[in-house]
């Protein structure tokens, strides 16, 4: 039976779909997390263009935005020195253990999926595509292809990652110890960035309310501090963190509390005697100050030849470890 070798370092990886611009929520719920710990681990970072096809786009603009989203992991600090960054199209076994994937998953488990629900709700059942059901199978052969231990999200992916652990359980409990079990990373402040619009709504890349509500990290620092300044707050006047009756003002603290690293505490006490004015000047200060740095280094890295060299050593680091663990679970299934 072919098992899984002991590992000198544990494994993390996570990825962002190229299907819009990356988002402030993309960023501190998921990628800023993995940029502070990329020197802690044998670091992987993906461009989940398989996933992004999950919707029918403009082939023109998903090739637009796997150089957008490449040069942005860069911009926000992914070392390809520390992190081996990849294009998940480009390596064949996250298709072949995607399918593998889905045979150890079942009909009610899938449905009972949190996204799919509220996503084929929007959508109406008719119109729901199998990719959206299906792609937490896809998702699962990502983090199991490369023996991941940790696997950085914001809240939205945890369940995902909890239907991963057991999919993996299950196929070790039929096969062997062949697959290695992962952990969500979920980070206690920032997990749930909201849309500034409608702080109920998870901050999107496609956004309903002409965009005002999310803030991408190509906006210019004028219309991002439009956005956090008409942010939806509330008449209460108090700068707290009340997520159940000030979702507004709270969402806004986290954001202030990611960027700035002040706790939430420090922040609710700097801003007693404030009104909201004041304090959402602070919060535009510090997203206007986050973005220009991003941009600057956007700039400097967006070349193509840069970026596909980049891509071309990822993949060929990648390809080595997915295809040895795909060869595993082959083997223990008798495929080969
Ligand atoms: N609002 C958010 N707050 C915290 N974390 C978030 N993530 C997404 N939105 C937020 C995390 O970012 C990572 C990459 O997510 P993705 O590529 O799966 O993004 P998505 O969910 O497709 O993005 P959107 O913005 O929700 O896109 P649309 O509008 O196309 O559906 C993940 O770790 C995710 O948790």
């Amino acid at each position: 039976m072919a098992k899984q070798t002991p590992k000198k370092h544990k494994v993390m990886l996570t990825g962002v779909r190229p299907s819009g611009s990356i988002t402030l929520g993309n960023y501190l719920g998921a990628i800023k997390n993995f940029a502070d710990k990329q020197g802690l681990f044998k670091s992987y970072i993906f461009i989940a263009d398989l996933h992004a096809i999950t919707e029918p786009r403009q082939p023109a603009e998903l090739k637009a935005a796997v150089n957008q989203c490449m040069a942005m992991y860069l911009a926000c600090g992914i070392d390809p020195g520390k992190t081996v960054i990849f294009r998940q199209s480009d390596i064949a076994e996250h298709g072949i253990m995607g399918f593998i994937m889905a045979f150890q998953t079942r009909l009610g488990e899938l449905s009972r999926m949190t996204q799919f629900k509220l996503k084929s709700a929007a959508g109406g059942k008719s119109g729901v595509g199998t990719g959206l059901f299906i792609y937490p199978a896809l998702m699962a052969a990502d983090i199991l292809l490369y023996d991941t231990d940790i696997v950085p999200v914001g809240a939205d992916q945890q369940q995902h990652v909890e239907l991963t652990r057991d999919m993996c359980q299950r196929f070790n409990k039929r096969y062997g110890a062949v697959l290695n079990e992962p952990d969500a990373f979920v980070a206690p402040v920032g997990n749930r960035i909201l849309n500034l619009r409608n702080p109920l709504e998870k901050m999107n890349k496609s956004d309903c309310s002409d965009n005002m509500g999310t803030i991408f990290l190509s906006d210019g620092a004028d219309i991002a501090r439009k956005k956090v300044m008409t942010a939806v707050s509330d008449g209460l006047g108090l700068v707290k963190f009340d997520q159940e009756n000030q979702p507004g003002i709270s969402n806004l603290i986290s954001i202030l509390s990611c960027i700035t690293g002040q706790s939430i505490a420090d922040i609710e006490s700097r801003f007693e005697a404030q009104g909201y004015a004041a304090f959402k000047s602070a919060v535009a200060d510090s997203v206007c100050c986050l973005l220009r740095d991003i941009q600057e280094r956007y700039r400097k890295f967006n070349d193509p030849k840069v970026l596909e060299d980049i891509l071309s050593d990822g993949r060929a680091r990648a390809e080595k470890i997915a295809e040895k663990t795909c060869q595993r679970a082959k083997t223990a299934l008798g495929l080969a």
